[in-house]
């Protein structure tokens, strides 16, 4: 019998199995039903309409698939001919979807069902589609290719509201295309924040127009003698944008009172007496430069400096570094971290310091950031401060892999693939209490790698294993069933061009 014209195709896909799919970070929960979805050009994108926020989150899920498979799908403008499957991005009320980022996804034969109650969970819910699209169509099951998705059900949220990474764009300067890179990286793998570093004593990334020569004399050098470079405030604005479009929130680094020979140069009042005499530098040391914390002069150049890197951030924190002031007299210190921190907040942000900032009394609301002092930590939590865990032996991207890596440091230790990636944020800090975390950073410190390429090779793979770490429940972390999945993303590292360091602990495919 001929079939009716209206009557949807029958295609014989074969069994799948979505509890195996290599997704990264694993999901809460995946309930696999061994059918199929067939993604293919009779497929339509439809969103809630009511929020313009999830229009746009079903135009990016239409622009990658279109760069992965050359479907040019419609979103909320289908024809009939291809209404034969939809994929749906709907703003539900639903209870379970009380953690900003959570979502679910109804996978069957003729329709992906994906609910979220925020934008932020629809964007990451559509990583997970993503992720669940195979390299290849399948040729073979009808007369056009199909692209097999197994079907089933995912029920998913974060296990921190904080999953970041840093590049240190200081030490070395990255373009805007490279950081670019980065974010959509970090975007497919569902971290929610990068962290820039856009201070430190051997340059100043970020133009500031009351104080011009911030960038025009301390953005002119770079570690080992190169040219530098900085940020105009249109070219981080379109940095901020770029991240906000992938819900990923930007946190501005200025890094002081130490770190700060490259702003101390290029206005000497700024400098501290007991610091080294500011002077161009290109080495590696660290802990040599200050604020004077006593003259209200630098106050004044730091609220205009705050007032304006917050004017252009849109996200709620502002990092003041604090690390390694090794030359600022404790009292000073804690003087300078006090009064800065009145400035952050004025500019209505959260302030957030490397763990050194403990010593100072701080207000609840500021965050402590672990890096190698869990008193600190521990000190700032019990004051009622949120903790962010980056564990320098642990979580370093600019650590090597092993002793005869390319680039990286190793004063922290050497950190194969498998040591990033089998700790537990929630128990690395003895004695912290869980609900003190506000969740995990990778941060890539960038002496040792000038471009774009050496960004990559240090930072993948390790930093996807760290999208798992602030995603999935503690019992999902396991070596073993992960290095598989890692295995599987090297079609997506290779489509992307990113360079990635092959380490034989990974089976890759
Ligand atoms: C320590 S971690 C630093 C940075 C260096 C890094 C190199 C921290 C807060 N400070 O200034 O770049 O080590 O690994």
């Amino acid at each position: 019998m001929a079939a009716c014209q209206t009557e949807k195709e029958e295609i014989n896909f074969p069994k799948t199995d979505l509890a195996n799919a290599p997704l990264i970070p694993k999901p809460i929960k995946t309930i696999p039903t061994g059918s199929a979805f067939g993604l293919d050009a009779k497929t339509a994108i439809y969103t809630s309409t009511t929020n313009p926020e999830f229009e746009k989150v079903g135009q990016f899920l239409a622009g990658n698939i279109k760069s992965k498979t050359g479907l040019d799908l419609a979103v909320n403008a289908a024809s009939e001919d291809n209404l034969e499957r939809l994929i749906y991005i709907n703003q539900s009320d639903s209870v379970d979807l009380e953690s900003p980022e959570a979502y679910q996804l109804y996978i069957k034969r003729d329709s992906i069902l994906l609910n979220a109650k925020t934008a932020a969970g629809a964007f990451r819910g559509i990583q997970t589609i993503r992720q669940l699209i195979p390299e290849q169509s399948n040729d073979t099951l009808t007369d056009r290719p199909i692209w097999v998705i197994p079907s089933g059900k995912i029920m998913d949220a974060p296990k921190y509201g904080y999953r970041s990474s840093m590049l240190d764009v200081s030490r070395h300067f990255f373009t805007v295309d490279e950081v670019k890179k980065y974010i959509d990286a970090l975007a497919y793998y569902k971290f929610n924040t990068l962290h820039l570093h856009l201070s430190d004593d051997q340059g100043w990334r970020i133009e500031i127009k009351s104080w011009p020569k911030l960038t025009e004399v301390g953005g002119a050098s770079e570690v080992g003698g190169g040219e530098g470079g900085f940020y105009t405030q249109e070219q981080y604005k379109d940095i901020v944008a770029y991240a906000a479009d992938r819900h990923i929130t930007i946190v501005p680094e200025i890094d002081m009172p130490g770190h700060t020979n490259a702003a101390s140069l290029s206005y000497p009042f700024l400098h501290y007496a007991g610091a080294e005499t500011p002077r161009v530098r290109t080495d590696m040391k660290v802990g040599y430069s200050s604020f004077d914390a006593k003259k209200d002069t630098v106050y004044s150049f730091l609220d205009d400096v705050i007032g304006e890197i917050a004017a252009m951030t849109p996200g709620p924190y502002f990092h003041i570094g604090g690390d390694e002031s090794h030359v600022t007299k404790k009292s000073d210190y804690i003087l300078f971290v006090e009064k800065v921190e009145e400035i952050v907040q004025k500019h209505n942000k959260r302030m957030i310091g490397w763990n050194e900032i403990a010593q100072a009394e701080l207000d609840p609301n500021s965050i402590a950031q672990l890096w190698n002092e869990p008193e600190n930590a521990l000190k700032a939590a019990e004051n009622g401060s949120k903790i962010i865990i980056s564990p320098a032996k642990k979580a370093y991207l600019d650590m090597q892999y092993d002793s005869i890596s390319e680039y990286g440091l190793h004063w922290a230790g050497y950190i194969p693939v498998d040591v990033g990636y089998k700790w537990d944020p929630e128990t690395y800090v003895e004695g912290l209490a869980k609900e003190n975390i506000l969740g995990i950073e990778a941060p890539l410190w960038s002496e040792t790698i000038s471009n774009g390429s050496e960004l990559e090779y240090l930072a993948f793979p390790r930093l996807i294993g760290y999208g798992e770490l602030g995603w999935s429940p503690s019992e999902h972390l396991n070596w073993d069933d992960y290095k598989e999945r890692l295995a599987a993303q090297a079609p997506y590292l290779e489509a992307m061009e990113i360079n990635y360091y092959p380490t034989k602990l990974v089976d890759w495919k």
